[in-house]
């Protein structure tokens, strides 16, 4: 299995109760294909209400052939295929993270599967100044015209 890896500095992607404001994420990834750029999975793109499209221009996606390489976004983080990490604009106590996963029709099976969670109040190069959430197997999504979250990442207000 393939390991990839989403790291969180603090607070969630697109939506919650009550949602982080969107202008307050930073989206960054490992590698993108343009112009599906990582600020994509984080701006409220192709969401209408809680569902989102099947458009691929609302979409992130890597580049291509990762391989067998491994990244991490720094020194101190667990290393995958390929990384997402979303920065935040301040310290938040985190929720819920919901995550609509890769719903382009054709391509569904794109989206993340085996991946692990970690957060930081620092951001840091210090392992000690990470923790893992945990790993997960992402749903795949069904790739219909508009789709619910695929999945709860539950942080409990960590
Ligand atoms: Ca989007």
């Amino acid at each position: 299995m393939t390991t990839i890896v989403l790291l969180l500095f603090t607070a969630l992607n697109a939506a919650a109760v009550p949602a982080i404001d969107t202008s307050n994420v930073l989206a960054i990834a490992e590698s993108t294909s343009s112009p599906y750029f990582a600020a994509l999975t984080a701006d409220g793109s192709g969401l209408t209400g809680d569902l989102h499209d099947n458009d691929d221009d609302n979409m992130w996606l890597s580049a291509p052939d990762r391989g067998t390489a491994s990244y991490n976004p720094n020194p101190g983080t667990v290393t995958g295929v390929t990384w997402l990490r979303f920065q935040f604009d301040k310290v938040y106590k985190l929720g819920d993270m919901w995550i609509w996963n890769c719903n382009e029709t054709a391509w569904v099976a794109r989206g993340f599967k085996d991946v692990t969670i970690e957060y930081s109040t620092t951001g840091g190069s210090s392992p000690s100044e990470w923790h893992t959430l945990g790993e997960y197997e992402l749903a795949q999504a069904s790739g219909a015209a508009t789709i619910p979250h695929t999945d709860e990442i539950h942080f409990d207000g960590v």
